[in-house]
Order: C-alpha cells, then sequence, then structure tokens
C-alpha cells in the first residue's frame, strides 16, 4: 500500500489576504505536479505566521504535503515522493536522465530565478498579505534582500533588467522547442512556470513585456493547466 492510499492528500498552500488567493511558486509547481499525475488533493491555506499548524514537518515553510498521516515538505523532495509513490501514473521527469535535469532548473529556480523575480514583485506582495503575516513578511524580505520596500519600488527598472538576463537562456531555449522538457511540460517546466504564475497573481504589473518571447511557452502552459490559468487571483492572462 502506499503512503497516500492511507487516506486523502491534502497540500498546505500559503494564502493571501483572501483566503481563495494561493500564490506561492514553491506550492504551485505541486498543485500542478498533482494535476498532472490525476492526484485529488485537500488545498488548506496557510499564512506565514502559523508556523505551528506544519510544526509537525519539523520546519516552517510551505509546500506541505499530508500523505497517510506523514507530513512532507520541500518541494523537490514532494516532487520525488509523489513519482515513486504513484509510479503508475504520468511521470513528472520522463525517462534518465530526466529527474537529474529537473533538479538543475530546480535549484537554477530557486537560486537565480526566484531571487531575481523577488526583487521586482515583493513590494506587490507586501500589499496583498494578510494582515497578520504583513510585519512579519516586510522584516524577513527586507533583511534577505538587504532593501527597503521603498528602495525595491524605486529599483524596479534596474531589477527588471536584471531579471531579463537571468530568463534569457530560457528564452532562447523556448524559442526552439514548445516546453523545457521537448514535446510535453514536465515538472522542470512545472517549476519555471510557477515563477511566473506567482508573478501574476502578486503584481497587477507584468514582469515581461507585451511581445516577450516566453509568452508563447506560458500560453501553452495555460492551456495545459487550465486550473492555474483561471486560479483566484490571475490578474491577466500570458
Ligand atoms: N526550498 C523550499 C522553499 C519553500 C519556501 O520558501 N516556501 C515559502 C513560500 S513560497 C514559505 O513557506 N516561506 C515561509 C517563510 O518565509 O516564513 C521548497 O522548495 O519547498
Amino acid at each position: 500500500m502506499t503512503a497516500s492510499q492511507a487516506g486523502p492528500l491534502q497540500l498546505f498552500e500559503l494564502a493571501a489576504a483572501d483566503p481563495q488567493v494561493r500564490f506561492s511558486p514553491n506550492c504551485w509547481r505541486i498543485r500542478l505536479a498533482l494535476i498532472h499525475k490525476g492526484l485529488e488533493c485537500e488545498r488548506l491555506d496557510w499564512r506565514f505566521t502559523e508556523k505551528q499548524r506544519i510544526a509537525a514537518s519539523g520546519q516552517g515553510k510551505v509546500p506541505v504535503l499530508v500523505d497517510g498521516g506523514r507530513m512532507l515538505h520541500e518541494s523537490w523532495d514532494i516532487a520525488r515522493h509523489l513519482e515513486r509513490s504513484h509510479a503508475d501514473r504520468p511521470s513528472l521527469f520522463g525517462p534518465a536522465p530526466g529527474e537529474a535535469l529537473a533538479r538543475f532548473v530546480n535549484q537554477w529556480a530557486a537560486e537565480s530565478l526566484h531571487p531575481a523575480l523577488a526583487r521586482v514583485i515583493v513590494p506587490a506582495i507586501a500589499d496583498m498579505v494578510a494582515d497578520c503575516d504583513r510585519a512579519y513578511f516586510v522584516q524577513t524580505r527586507e533583511a534577505t534582500l538587504g532593501a527597503s520596500m521603498d528602495e525595491l519600488r524605486r529599483l524596479r527598472g534596474e531589477s527588471l533588467a536584471a531579471l531579463n538576463k537571468v530568463l534569457q537562456p530560457l528564452r532562447s531555449t523556448l524559442g526552439t522547442q514548445d516546453f523545457l522538457c521537448g514535446a510535453q511540460p514536465l515538472y522542470a517546466d512545472m517549476v519555471a512556470y510557477s515563477a511566473f504564475q506567482w508573478a501574476r497573481i502578486c503584481d497587477p504589473q507584468p514582469v515581461l513585456a507585451a511581445d516577450d518571447g516566453l509568452r508563447p511557452w506560458l500560453r501553452r502552459m495555460d492551456e495545459r493547466f487550465p486550473e492555474a490559468a483561471r486560479a483566484p487571483g490571475v490578474r491577466y492572462p500570458f
């Protein structure tokens, strides 16, 4: 018996002031992975300051997946768990070396894409988080980014230019193939797309130009994942 056969899956997802609005890129990639595998889950709204609700996971960040009574954390580990415990369902990684290359994309998102995007959209996130989270969010993000919200707002143009450089390899790759994983989107595509889902839910100002070469791929991802394209809080189509 796989762990999830012991009970329904539950996914703790970061929520905004409006509990229906789920904006975390790390949660979105797991939501997409579950859709890809055709697995139902109960989606639980969670706030930054509700650490006690996920304390049994041994840490304080989401996504947290509850499977068979176990609390799993770290999106990469959750994706690997889903792949192994539901090997009969569509694969997240494809044949070897799919998982190894997806790990690279996962790390690129964590170490390059998300930090560059955060410098652009964090002031907008501060405006949409729940009141109980705002002081915590502003304090922790100002410390991490080494700039105040006002400075980040003032530096938006420079931050967008830096983001564009980070995006260039993604853009060139997706200019010559439909998805990062080839003809079909797999987990690496979900990881990269979830960053843009984060941006379009949080920031009313698009981070990509109207003619950006990434948009056709983003639209293909929207077609594959209508649940994401039509999710509460999505401010614009790609
Ligand atoms: N490496 C982790 C990152 C998780 C993460 O940073 N989650 C954010 C939401 S996107 C969070 O829960 N932050 C809580 C906090 O900053 O206190 C993963 O991939 O799951």
